[in-house]
């Protein structure tokens, strides 16, 4: 097989990549390893920042998203005794839209099945070969057991934490960053009413909790929990109780709703990159080169913005022999990827508390500092600008 672009994985970034490029007049071919009915139903993210949403709607990605896309003026804040809210509108005249990563997936998969593209899933042994030469390959198994090799102009990493793509850079040629955190996030899926109208992050002595939502009939919720927790660990009694006593703030007046629970399961929290982002003819795009802990909702969007950086890039590159924004790519996605990183770091390191042996003064540093962005303008708006997004190209 031959391509134009040969691109390892078909999550977000590599089907929207695919998209972008064919819109441009540029092929590619797209391997995955899982199926088609599993990279559409993981549960991952929930939450599109403007300029992504703006872009899915401008590459004809938007029809759904508007029509089922649920748009928040902003989050609450809280802490024991206190919920604020932070207006985006108000502070940045930006929005966020709660769509699941799901229903990204399946919009994205739907388009490139109307445009016919080759999305080959259910393939194993995937490996880079040649990337330091005009004429780099890929290899892997297709689903049928076929030994196949696409040969391409150049091959996009868009693999995720675990696929071969980063690793295919020479160590020599690679510089990494990483951060465990001390703590997990348990995450559910309940078949509930939303309690809130909009998302809340809260801090308590016990452990950060989220509440997020997938409609208005799905509600979404996380607990910080210690690293190595299993989720059979907690009974959804348990949980239950404890998200009422991490997200009730002691205001009469709001309660929250418990329902069946769908989904349950445990994510790691943490921070990684790895640069550059380009390798000769390999180029990586989202979680290929950089994690974020979920804490900033920013992992999805940040995917969505290497892609529209990079997608045109590649068409400057192969339509018009232009190598110059190909040579800009990894240093000018570099910038927000290290802005999205800090953010999320940030958020993390303010909402998540020690539990056992937690460090009291640290406690009153992130209750200052919560105090201090839900009561200053100034505080407020480089929350909200950052959370609601950078306009694409940052
Ligand atoms: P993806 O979505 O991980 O897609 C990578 C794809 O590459 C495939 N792959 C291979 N294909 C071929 N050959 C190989 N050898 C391959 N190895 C892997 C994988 O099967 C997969 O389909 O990366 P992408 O496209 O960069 O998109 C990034 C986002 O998915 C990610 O940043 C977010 O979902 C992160 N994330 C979350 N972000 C949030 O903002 N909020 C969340 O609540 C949230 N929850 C999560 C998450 C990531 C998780 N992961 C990666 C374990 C929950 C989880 C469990
Ligand atoms: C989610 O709805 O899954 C979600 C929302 C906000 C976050 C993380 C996850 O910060």
């Amino acid at each position: 097989m031959r391509t134009q672009v040969a691109i390892i994985g078909a999550g977000p970034a590599g089907l929207l990549l695919s998209h972008l490029l064919e819109a441009e007049g540029v092929d590619s071919v797209v391997v995955e390893t899982r199926s088609r009915d599993y990279v559409e139903s993981r549960i991952r993210a929930g939450i599109l920042e403007q300029s992504t949403v703006d872009l899915l709607t401008d590459v004809g990605l938007g029809a759904r998203l508007a029509a089922e896309g649920d748009r928040h003026r902003g989050i609450y804040l809280q802490w024991p005794h206190e919920r604020q809210h932070l207006d985006f509108v108000d502070l940045i005249g930006r929005t966020v839209t709660v769509y699941g990563q799901t229903e990204v997936q399946k919009d994205l998969g739907r388009a490139r099945d109307a445009a016919g593209q080759p999305i080959h899933y259910g393939v194993t042994g995937t490996a880079l070969h040649d990337l330091d030469s005009e004429h780099p390959y890929v290899t892997f198994t297709d689903a049928e057991g076929t030994q196949q090799r696409l040969d391409a102009d150049v091959v996009v990493g868009c693999d995720g934490s675990f696929g071969p793509s980063r690793a295919a850079v020479p160590e020599a040629a690679r510089q990494t960053w990483q951060r465990a955190y001390p703590y997990s996030w348990l995450g559910i899926l309940a078949d509930v009413a939303p309690s809130t109208d909009e998302l809340i992050y809260a801090w308590h002595p016990n452990g950060f909790a989220l509440h997020s939502m997938r409609s208005s009939s799905v509600s979404r919720f996380y607990l910080q929990v210690p690293p190595e927790t299993d989720a059979g660990m907690w009974s959804d009694g348990q949980i239950w109780d404890a998200l009422a006593e991490r997200l009730g703030h002691g205001e009469a007046g709001w309660q929250l709703t418990p329902g069946p629970i769908t989904a349950k399961s445990v994510l790691p929290m943490h921070s990684f990159v790895q640069q550059p982002m380009r390798y000769c003819r390999l180029f990586l795009a989202g979680d290929a080169a950089h994690i974020v802990p979920p804490t900033g909702a920013k992992g999805l969007n940040l995917a969505v913005a290497d892609v529209a950086l990079l997608a045109p890039a590649l068409v400057a590159l192969l339509r018009r022999g232009d190598p110059g924004p190909a040579g800009a790519y990894s240093a000018t996605a570099l910038r927000r990827v290290w802005r999205c990183t800090h953010f999320s770091w940030w958020m993390t390191t303010m909402l998540h508390t020690g539990g056992a042996g937690a460090d009291p003064f640290e406690a009153q540093l992130q209750l200052s500092q919560l105090r201090w962005v839900t009561s200053s303008e100034a505080g407020a708006r480089g929350l909200a600008e950052n959370y609601a997004g950078l306009p694409i190209g940052f």
